[in-house]
């Protein structure tokens, strides 16, 4: 909250010294009477859309820094026992990191009856026997054939532990 505040207060007199760097005596007789003129649950609203953009920015940074990973969680958040997400659509070559959440053991096995053919499935598979025990333990795969792919988990295929990825 307190990064959001500092750059909603900042963004203004940005503006303000911009404004004066100019020269336009205009320009600084706008800014100024546009502020006073809105009510104050105005500037409330207005600054709350500074923060959002705020908040988007910082979140598009972060997908731009990871623009090469997709993350899947192996538990969703209230321990249910699925992927999630359960479907979900990469560029060739992105890498896929699963990650261990809740509800651990979990394993990702590729179908390989529901694999492009041509790919072998050992390659991008864990085994059956093969388990993440550990919290936030990763198991990370490159697919480069595009298609649909089915995986699933060994331990909880039959709850239902199922999931689906595109490649595009
Ligand atoms: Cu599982």
């Amino acid at each position: 909250m307190a990064t959001v505040t500092s750059a909603a207060v900042a963004i203004p007199s940005f503006t303000g010294l911009k404004a004066t760097n100019t020269g336009k005596v205009s320009a600084i007789t706008k800014v100024s009477s546009s502020t006073t003129q809105y009510p104050r649950l105005g500037i409330k609203a207005s600054l709350k859309d500074v923060g959002v953009a705020v908040a988007a920015a910082a979140a598009s940074a972060v997908l731009a820094s990871n623009a090469m990973a997709i993350e899947v969680l192996l538990g969703d958040k209230d321990g249910q026992l699925v992927f999630e997400p359960s479907s979900f659509t990469v560029n060739s070559g992105e890498q896929i990191v699963f990650k261990n959440n809740r509800g651990f053991p979990h394993n990702v096995v590729f179908d390989e009856d529901e694999i492009p053919s041509g790919v072998d499935v050992s390659k991008i598979s864990m085994s059956e026997e093969d388990l993440l025990n550990a919290p936030g333990e990763t198991y990370v795969v490159t697919l480069d054939t595009k298609g649909t792919y089915s995986f699933y988990c060994s331990p909880h295929q039959g709850a239902g532990m199922v999931g689906k990825v595109t490649v595009n």
